[in-house]
């Protein structure tokens, strides 16, 4: 079955209305989901492991009667380590691979990320300082979405940062597990799995239960009531982020093969039906044959279904009058992923500033960032790439002020604090600095 492509012209007069609806994406919040969240982090609050217990055997169908208690969903390290050594070699090697490269390049992230202090003449000193989180959970997804990468993704920037604890939760449906997360696991050094999921494992985590000490901050992605659970405990727990569904924006000038950047384009759009992929090009010809790639390889993927889906709701190849333009609208979709698949492709990225991240050139494809390039594949989605970041070191940092005044500093900044505060009515404030003034006592 041939599939329509939705195909734009930047000069038609209702392109930007177009495109805007087409980049238009707001998660739905559902009302029955927010209502059962609450319910299970009141319980989890109120009755601790007891409630965990019962919504794990309840909602992932545990085996033989479900659960007795809490131990039971422990994954302990000798597991963990036996699932990473079961996998094949060749697995496990590139496991191996994609998580020191991951390392590597968070490590740089460290480098980057000093504290500071200094002095001023009159012996005032003033710095920052760098602490990492103590204790954090990651989330990931059970079935069909659990996706080891994503492990290695969460946990090892963790890792770098020096959070003191990362405790790891992943649903078990029907009481499977998947090995290969596993083994991620124990590749990137998590400290503790728990064979559990859904809003009870992100309301155990937030405000702990008596197996499970309170962490401070929850990442990794998840369902829909994951999401409303991390949206409730915000406040309690710090959070990385909701991720919306994936999104590819390959900008190409006409040199690289059809297949590649169709390819590029199912990359992304297979991941899931509300998943954006869009192409921008300048030469006509090109997209024809980008299309004509498209018709031929979808055949051929075992999840043509979700791609076509994808593709014809939320996708579209985008005539565009130059390059130039090209960037011009990549800036405004801020999309999650680009690819600049063009000869020199220094001269377009420095026009790019918002891009969750960029693949230059034509043997960057988005894929190998996915998995083993280095830098972080989570990633803002929804356009937040005007304002968000990557998951990275930062993330798992935290900063203090550091402040010792001298003597000396406390007469001149005393002063000014005091004015300041006589006129914010605030008299122990002013009574406070003034205590320290020489003349004064
Ligand atoms: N592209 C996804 C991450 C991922 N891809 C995991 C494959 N596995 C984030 O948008
Ligand atoms: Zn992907």
């Amino acid at each position: 079955m041939m599939i329509q492509l939705r195909k734009l012209d930047s000069t038609a007069i209702d392109f930007q209305e177009t495109l805007d609806a087409l980049l238009a994406f707001e998660a739905e919040t559902d009302t029955a989901i927010e209502h059962a969240v609450t319910e299970i982090i009141a319980q989890v609050r109120g009755r601790g492991d007891e409630a965990v217990v019962e919504y794990t055997n309840k909602f992932d169908r545990i085996p033989h009667g479900g659960a007795p208690d809490m131990r039971a969903f422990e994954i302990g390290q000798e597991e963990l380590h036996a699932a990473l050594a079961a996998l094949p070699q060749a697995q496990r090697e590139a496991l191996q691979t994609a998580a020191e490269r991951i390392r590597v390049f968070h490590e740089r992230q460290k480098q980057e990320l000093q504290g500071f202090t200094y002095t001023e003449p009159d012996g005032t000193v003033l710095g920052q300082r760098i602490t990492p989180l103590d204790r954090v959970g990651i989330y990931v997804p059970g079935g069909k979405a659990a996706y080891p990468s994503s492990v290695l993704m969460n946990a090892v920037p963790a890792k770098v940062a020096g959070v003191g604890e990362i405790v790891m939760v992943v649903p078990t449906p029907d009481g499977v597990k998947n090995q290969m997360v596993l083994a991620a696991a124990a590749i990137a050094g998590v400290d503790r799995v728990i064979g559990i999921g859904g809003a009870q494992a992100v309301a155990a985590l937030a405000y702990g239960t008596e197996t499970i000490q309170p962490v401070d901050k929850i990442v990794g992605p998840g369902n829909a009531y994951v999401a409303a659970a991390k949206r409730r405990v915000f406040g309690a727990v710090g959070i990385d982020m909701i991720a919306g569904p994936s999104e590819i924006l390959v900008i190409c000038d006409g040199s690289t093969h059809p297949d590649w950047v169709a390819m590029d384009l199912f990359s992304q759009a297979e991941h899931d039906e509300l998943a954006q992929a869009i192409l921008l090009c300048p030469d006509a010809d090109y997209i024809e044959r980008v299309e004509a790639s498209i018709q031929k390889l979808l055949p051929t993927m075992p999840r043509q279904e979700v791609i076509r889906t994808s593709l014809t709701d939320r996708g579209a190849l985008v005539k565009v009058k130059d390059m130039d333009e090209a960037c011009a609208i990549a800036n405004a979709i801020a999309a999650e992923h680009l690819e600049i698949s063009a000869e020199e492709p220094q001269q377009w990225a420095d026009k790019i500033r918002h891009a969750g991240a960029m693949f230059l050139g034509r043997f960057s494809s988005e894929s190998l960032g996915d998995y083993c390039c280095g830098p972080n594949h989570v990633l803002p989605t929804s356009r937040t790439a005007r304002f968000s970041s990557p998951l990275g070191v930062y993330d798992f940092q935290k900063r203090s002020s550091v402040i010792q005044v001298s003597e000396a500093g406390a007469q001149t900044l005393g002063k000014i604090a005091a004015e300041l505060a006589y006129g914010e009515g605030l008299q122990a404030h002013a009574r406070s600095a003034e205590l320290r003034l020489k003349n004064e006592g």
